[in-house]
């Protein structure tokens, strides 16, 4: 059985609020449009296409069933991109590890470097048999893409294609 353990993590983020602006907007529960069950893998994700419609609220529902630490970003590809040096950072630091996350030392560390610990309402990061959520309006017309940024995920095709329709 998985335990409904939330870990609305703390994803070192480097996005600023405006760009965030520009891929959507934190949407509300009371809103929501449809529910879409996420699976993660070593290294992918089911469904590898996310249909939706433009001004939809989602609720993602995100489980990983992987060994390793995974993370489900809703973001533009260069976004993305930026943030994976910050993931390295996470591992660099120790704080990220292949099936853990300290989260005592993110919280010691990100006192120093708050890049290390803020978090966003776009992304979850989960440790292996963990769920957590996402509740998003997609409100803009930006191309977007569901990803993994830990260090060698992405590049290993840990990609979901968001279609709006
Ligand atoms: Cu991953």
């Amino acid at each position: 059985m998985y335990k409904f353990i939330f870990i609305f993590l703390i994803i070192a983020n480097v996005v600023s609020a405006e760009s965030i602006k520009n891929i959507g907007e934190k949407g509300k529960i009371n809103e929501v449009d449809k529910i879409i069950h996420v699976k993660m893998y070593d290294n992918y994700f089911i469904p590898e296409i996310i249909n939706i419609k433009k001004e939809q609220t989602i609720k993602f529902v995100v489980v990983n069933y992987g060994d390793l630490v995974h993370e489900f970003n809703i973001a533009t590809k260069k976004m993305h991109l930026s943030h994976q040096k910050e993931m390295m950072k996470m591992v660099e630091y120790g704080i990220l590890l292949g099936n853990k996350i300290d989260n005592q030392k993110m919280k010691k560390i990100s006192k120093e470097d708050h890049s290390m610990s803020h978090s966003h309402s776009n992304s979850v990061l989960l440790e292996p048999k963990k769920q957590g959520e996402i509740i998003w309006k997609f409100s803009s017309d930006t191309v977007l893409e569901a990803a993994c940024n830990i260090p060698g995920h992405y590049e290993s095709g840990m990609i979901s294609k968001i279609n709006k329709n």
